[in-house]
């Protein structure tokens, strides 16, 4: 009979230690942090914001702002590399805060330390995406060298982060006329 055929046949195999339920849920979650980084539902898609900025203004301050697009994007840089390298190397050494993560300067020194830290930028983001979709990283276990840290709480911290100071970029490219919907 295949009814009493199946039962023997399970009852020779282990029983799987893990459900499918929590398997699928595990993956879901890793999925929806892998989305909220390239592009959060409810904002501006990454890549498009901070593509595009003429030259001319990447080290301006327009009235009222508080920060340069230099400025922004290098402190976009700088934070994210810092959780990026918190997360996965138990020797990294964060900066001071908060002097360095901000550049020096209102304006980039050239053109190609603008392209450097836009692609690191990226690279680095990317990075963070495989971290997180990676089955091999437990993302609700403590960081053994953090104070209590998970990656899942790394990733949020680092998509709000990105969220935020994307969100200003957006405004002062707005308020120098260089922002196209
Ligand atoms: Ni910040």
């Amino acid at each position: 009979m295949a009814h009493s055929k199946k039962k023997s046949k399970t009852k020779a195999k282990k029983p799987a230690a893990v459900p499918k339920a929590p398997a699928n849920s595990d993956r879901a979650v890793r999925q929806e942090l892998a989305a909220l980084f390239e592009k959060s539902h409810a904002h501006v898609s990454l890549k498009p914001a901070l593509a595009g900025v003429p030259v001319e203004i990447r080290g301006v301050k327009p009235a009222g702002a508080p920060h340069s697009l230099w400025q922004l994007l290098e402190h976009l840089r700088i934070a994210q590399w810092d959780i990026l390298e918190f997360s996965r190397d138990s020797k990294h050494v964060s900066p001071d805060w908060p002097s360095g993560y901000w550049p020096a300067t209102d304006a980039p020194p050239n053109e190609r330390e603008w392209e450097k830290s836009l692609h690191a930028f990226e690279h680095e983001l990317n990075e963070f995406r495989k971290l997180v979709l990676d089955q091999k990283t437990d993302l609700f276990a403590k960081i053994p060298h953090g104070t209590g840290q998970t990656i899942l709480r790394e990733a949020l911290l680092l998509a709000d982060h990105n969220a935020y100071h994307i969100g200003q970029f957006v405004i002062v490219r707005r308020l120098l006329g260089a922002w196209h919907e």
